[in-house]
Order: C-alpha cells, then sequence, then structure tokens
C-alpha cells in the first residue's frame, strides 16, 4: 500500500477526485456533507492497474482548516496536488505547497481538475512553476474531470508510477504512529488511526504512549477495512487498544515502540527554505500530526531553539514546520538537530550554541554527538534517533556491534578524546588522596566517582589501569595494600625489639615511642603486619600460630598461669590471646576453666 495525501484550495475538487477514484465517501461527516464542504480528514482507498493499493488522505482546503490538513499530511511522504482549471492558483494552493515544502516531501502529482469547465493549460503551467520551487521539483501533471471522469485512467497509471518512485519503508525502525482519529467502538473500545510511515504493527504489541505510565496493547489491528493480525509500512492502520480510555488520547498523540523515542519539549533546529528575519517569537509547530504552541529563542542566523508547550517524541533529522496561526502563514520548514540540547545558562552559551549547530545538519553523526555530550548511554542515544549500529530485540545493544572504541563499559559510550583525558585525571586524583591519606590503602571508588563527575561506578573501575588496580572497593598503586612507608618502619622496630620474645607486647606508652598511634595501628593490622589482641594490645602476626605450638607440648588440659608460663608473657596477653585462640577453634575451653589445644 502506499499513502498520498490531497492539497489544495478549498472547492477545487480534492474530495470530488478521490470519490471518483476510489467510490468511497472521503467526507464522513453529516456537516461535511450538508455544506459541500471538507471540514476534516477523510479517508479512502483504491487498487490500482498495477494492483497495488492506494490509500487516500483527503485534507480540507478552506483557510479555517489548515491546521487539520497539516494532521493529515504530516506523517505522509507523497502528495496529490489539486488545482481546478477554472480557477487557478489560489492562497491555499500556496499555503498547503509551502507547507508541503516546509516538510520536505519531495513525491507528488499535480492534477488539475475541473478541466470540464476551462482550458487546464494555465492553471498547469502556474502550478508547475510554484511547485519545481519547492522540494516536490518538477512533477507529472495529469488534467481531469471528476464530472465526466475524463483523465481518470491517465491518473490511475501516473499513480502507479509514483509509487514506483517511493522510497521503500523500512519495516525494522521502531513505529511511530501519528494519531490522527481516535473513537470508539461499541464492544471494542478505543479505536485510533493513522498513517504507519515505518515499522510494523502486531495484534498483542505492547506501545508506549506518552504520558501513561503502562504499556498499551494491541487488541486489534485494521487496515483498508479488514482486520489483520499485522500491518507493515506504509500503511493507513486503525488501531484498538486494550483498556484505554478514549479520552486518553487523541490527534497528535503518538503510539511508539517502547523505549525508543525520547519525549522532549526543548529542541534546536534549521530553519528551512528562506526564514524569516523577524521570526514572532510564539508559534505553533506542527510535526507528525501534532501541533503544538513554541516558543522561538533565535539562535544562529538559520537556527533557533523552540520550547514546546507539550513533550513529543521527536528524533534527530525530523522534518516539521511553524506556523502563524493569527497569519495564516507557513513561517517555515524546520529540521530537528538536537533533541536533548543542553541549557544555555551562562554568558555567551546562545553563541557558543549557535556554532555548534551551525555544524549540524540533521542526518545523526554518533562521532558528533559524542564529541559534543562526551559520554552517554547507548540507549539514550537511540532514543535521539542516533543510531549504535546493530542492536537485537527491543532496542537491546549487542555490545560488540557497536562502532569499535566507543564503547567503555556496559552499555556507556565515550568521546575517545575525553575518556583518556578522564584516564588522566583518575591517576592524579589517586596520587592526591595517597598523599592526603597515606594510611589508606587507595581512594575510594565512590569518591573517585564524585570527583570525576561521572554518573556511573562501572566507569570509575573501566578508567582503573594498571600500575593502579582495585580492592577492596578502593583505587591504589598495586600493592597499595601494602604497608605505608612510616607504619612499615615502626613495625619493623616491633620486629627488631620483640622478635625473640613474640607474646610480649609494647606497654601503650612504648607504642608512641616505636610510632604507632592509633591510625598507624589500624593501617598495620588491616594489612596484616600486626595483629591487635586488645586496645593497644598488638602481636606480630606469626606469634598466634607460634603459641599454639607452645601450648600443644604443654600436658592438657593446661590452665590460664601455665600458659602465660609456658609463653613467657603477661596476663595483659595471655587472656585476649587464649581467647582469640578459642574463637579461632585452635584451643577449646572446658568448663572448669582449663583449657585444650585442639587437633
Ligand atoms: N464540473 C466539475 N465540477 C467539479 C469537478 N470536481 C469537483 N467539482 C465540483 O466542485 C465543487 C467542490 O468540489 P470538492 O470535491 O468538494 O472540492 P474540495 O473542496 O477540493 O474537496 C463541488 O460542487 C463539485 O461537484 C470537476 O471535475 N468538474
Ligand atoms: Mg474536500
Amino acid at each position: 500500500m502506499f499513502v498520498v495525501a490531497t492539497a489544495g484550495h478549498v472547492d477545487h475538487g480534492k474530495s470530488t477526485l478521490v470519490r471518483a477514484l476510489t467510490g468511497m465517501e472521503p467526507d464522513r461527516w453529516a456537516e461535511e456533507r450538508r455544506r459541500g464542504m471538507t471540514i476534516d480528514l477523510g479517508f479512502a482507498w483504491t487498487t490500482l492497474p498495477s494492483g497495488g493499493t492506494v490509500a487516500f488522505v483527503d485534507v480540507p482546503g478552506h483557510e479555517r482548516f489548515v491546521p487539520n490538513m497539516l494532521a493529515g499530511v504530516g506523517p505522509v511522504p507523497a502528495a496529490l496536488i489539486v488545482v481546478a482549471a477554472d480557477e487557478g492558483w489560489m492562497p491555499q494552493s500556496a499555503e498547503h505547497l509551502a507547507a508541503l515544502d516546509a516538510l520536505g516531501v519531495a513525491y507528488g502529482l499535480l492534477v488539475v481538475t475541473r478541466a470540464d469547465l476551462a482550458d487546464p493549460g494555465p492553471a498547469t503551467a502556474h502550478a508547475r512553476a510554484e511547485i519545481a520551487a519547492t522540494s516536490l521539483g518538477a512533477v507529472e501533471t495529469v488534467a481531469v474531470s471528476g464530472l465526466t471522469g475524463a483523465g481518470l485512467p491517465e491518473l490511475r497509471t501516473a499513480l502507479d508510477r509514483l509509487a514506483a518512485r517511493l522510497p521503500a519503508p523500512i519495516v525494522d525502525d521502531p513505529v511511530r504512529l501519528w494519531v490522527d482519529r481516535s473513537f470508539t467502538v461499541r464492544g471494542s473500545g478505543t479505536v485510533v488511526t493513522g498513517t504507519l510511515g515505518a515499522g510494523r504493527l502486531r495484534v498483542g504489541d505492547e506501545l508506549e504512549l506518552a504520558g501513561a505510565d503502562e504499556p498499551v496493547r494491541v487488541r486489534g489491528l485494521h487496515a483498508l477495512g479488514e482486520a489483520r493480525p499485522e500491518a507493515t509500512a506504509v500503511a493507513r492502520v486503525a488501531v484498538n487498544l486494550r483498556g484505554t480510555p478514549r479520552d486518553r488520547l487523541g490527534r497528535g498523540d503518538a503510539l511508539l515502540t517502547p523505549g525508543r523515542f525520547h519525549h522532549t519539549d526543548l529542541v534546536d533546529v534549521r530553519l528551512t527554505g528562506d526564514p524569516a528575519a523577524d521570526l514572532p517569537a510564539t508559534l505553533t509547530l506542527h510535526v507528525g500530526s501534532a501541533a503544538v504552541p513554541v516558543r522561538v529563542r533565535p539562535l544562529g542566523p538559520d537556527t533557533v531553539r523552540l520550547r514546546l508547550a507539550r513533550p513529543l517524541p521527536l528524533l534527530v533529522g525530523d522534518r516539521a514546520l511553524l506556523r502563524d496561526p493569527g497569519r495564516h502563514h507557513v513561517a517555515g520548514g524546520v529540521r530537528v538537530l538536537d533533541v536533548a540540547p543542553p541549557p544555555l545558562a551562562r554568558r555567551g552559551a546562545a553563541v557558543a550554541r549557535a556554532q555548534v549547530l551551525a555544524e549540524l545538519d540533521g542526518r545523526p553523526d554518533l562521532a558528533g554527538e559524542l564529541r559534543r555530550r562526551r559520554l552517554i548511554q547507548a540507549g539514550a542515544l537511540i532514543r535521539m534517533g542516533v543510531p549504535v549500529q546493530a542492536e537485537s530485540g527491543a532496542g537491546a545493544v549487542k555490545a560488540g556491534a557497536i562502532k569499535a572504541g566507543a564503547v567503555v563499559a556496559g552499555d556507556w559510550l565515550a568521546d575517545p578524546a575525553h575518556w583518556r583525558r578522564l584516564g588522566d585525571q583518575l591517576t592524579e586524583e589517586v596520587a592526591r588522596y595517597a598523599r592526603d591519606h597515606p594510611l589508606e590503602p587507595g581512594m575510594p571508588v565512590d569518591a573517585l566517582r564524585q570527583r570525576l563527575a561521572l554518573p556511573d561506578r562501572v566507569l570509575v573501575e573501566a578508567l582503573v589501569r594498571p600500575p593502579l588496580r582495585m580492592h577492596a572497593g578502593r583505587v591504589g598503586a598495586a600493592g597499595a595494600d601494602a604497608l605505608p612507608e612510616p607504619v612499615a618502619r615502626a613495625v619493623q622496630r616491633v620486629r627488631a625489639e620483640y622478635g625473640d620474645r613474640p607474646f610480649r607486647a609494647p606497654e601503650a606508652d612504648h607504642l608512641v615511642d616505636l610510632g604507632l598511634g592509633p591510625r598507624e595501628i589500624g593501617a598495620a593490622v588491616r594489612a596484616g603486619a600486626l595483629l591487635r589482641l586488645a586496645d593497644n594490645v598488638v602481636l606480630l602476626p606469626d606469634a598466634l600460630d607460634d603459641a599454639v605450638r607452645v601450648l600443644a607440648g604443654l600436658p592438657q588440659p593446661f590452665t590460664l598461669s601455665a600458659a602465660r608460663q609456658a609463653l613467657d608473657t603477661t596476663r595483659r596477653v595471655a587472656v585476649p590471646l587464649l581467647e582469640l585462640l578459642d574463637r579461632r577453634g585452635a584451643t577449646r575451653r572446658l568448663p572448669d576453666d582449663a583449657r585444650i589445644v585442639v587437633t
């Protein structure tokens, strides 16, 4: 199926043409039929000579209903521009064409209608000249009469040729279905319709709806009036949603593949075409089927920042248009450059930003995004419309498939130069920490994460390179869990003085002489260079095994006093030493307080 939208001034015969081609009534409302005028979008379809199907989105031509027209053409990449032979080029001919041009629509036909009423020549010449100057370029032209049917066979074959020129839809892309109608069907519940421009929808799919906490589920699908299990782009579809109240969604909402779109109310865009020098400060942004008021902040000569009245699921590269609703005037087309732009708080930030934007063209560019954002998760980039290479399933990123060098940890991607700088900074921070905390075995990972302003611990871990290493939640030089210099010297003195009487512990005041304050003792104990029996009671670490050997030589069981004498020590050491041996299971205390060595 391919989808084409009509465009053109009111009463030029758009609906008559669609009716004649399809045998279906595009004017759905009683009021439309009573007034003989299209107010809202109409939908109809027919089979072409090739056997293919064309679906029409028939738009209103009246100037009051241009917003409805834009909701219809927004998601449709091809147009049937209708001009009446007897009336020629008119204001909404021009406004509709300007809208198509702003949206970058590149495929279309010119149909000169009411050819039974006047020579189609002049209208054709004028319209072709106008169209040639837009994104549509030179278009094929067919003159028809909706009344007599003249020209309709030629138009059908021209539609076939147009269909053949359209680029193939990308059916693996995520779904962004802009809703153009929503209604309730008795017994089925809420139904929405839209033009599926890319991707695939299946009954049972879960989809995201902006503002809804829960995913919505596809209960049924219709295309061309028939129920189907699946619909593939390009298609006009009607989607029946399970358990979604009708008032939850309407025109301008979008049903999305979950996790694949960034909802943003701030975008930096390039104005396309001939941007007016004095753009009003408030305009309406039309994109997809949505129309949202925006505040415009000029940045560069053709770049502006838009603050949206409500967030939309926009991607880098999206085309949209700005319209001045008061003046009935398409103010210009826009191409989205950045859907997550930085705040402009500092002085000069706007100027700097304009320079950055001058370099962007709306084509997603991974290396450029990394250079600007420095560090970002793959999922966040994907949600902006920046592909990070192959993906598996619903946006899950296969690490190996991402551009070499960009992944630094988990699904984090970094700009290579920034990552090198972070590595250097980490080395400096660790060295400074070691100077300031000579007794600690390295810098805690969380302290490092904060100092480097990193959003995730795994990034710190990934930055640690030899000779640094991670140990017990700290980053230090390899061997940082060995003794700091002053402590090592103090332990050496203990060894020299007490090596031959290993169960004598230095008295509290002597510890100070040896250079062992509480912090030094703590460091020595953590490093296993001293054994702490109690406050200020420390032995060399080999004392435990030696003690067990000595005690095993005593007649069993033995008393505290016998142990004290055999170890040649005092109660100050013997009591906690035996208790420690008990706890470790090397000795056992009997009910009469005597002990045995457990063998
Ligand atoms: N004679 C003649 N009248 C036409 C033709 N096409 C449309 N009309 C009439 O022009 C009027 C407007 O047509 P309509 O299709 O509603 O125009 P729309 O506003 O562009 O959709 C109606 O009265 C039609 O009957 C045509 O090819 N020949
Ligand atoms: Mg009409």
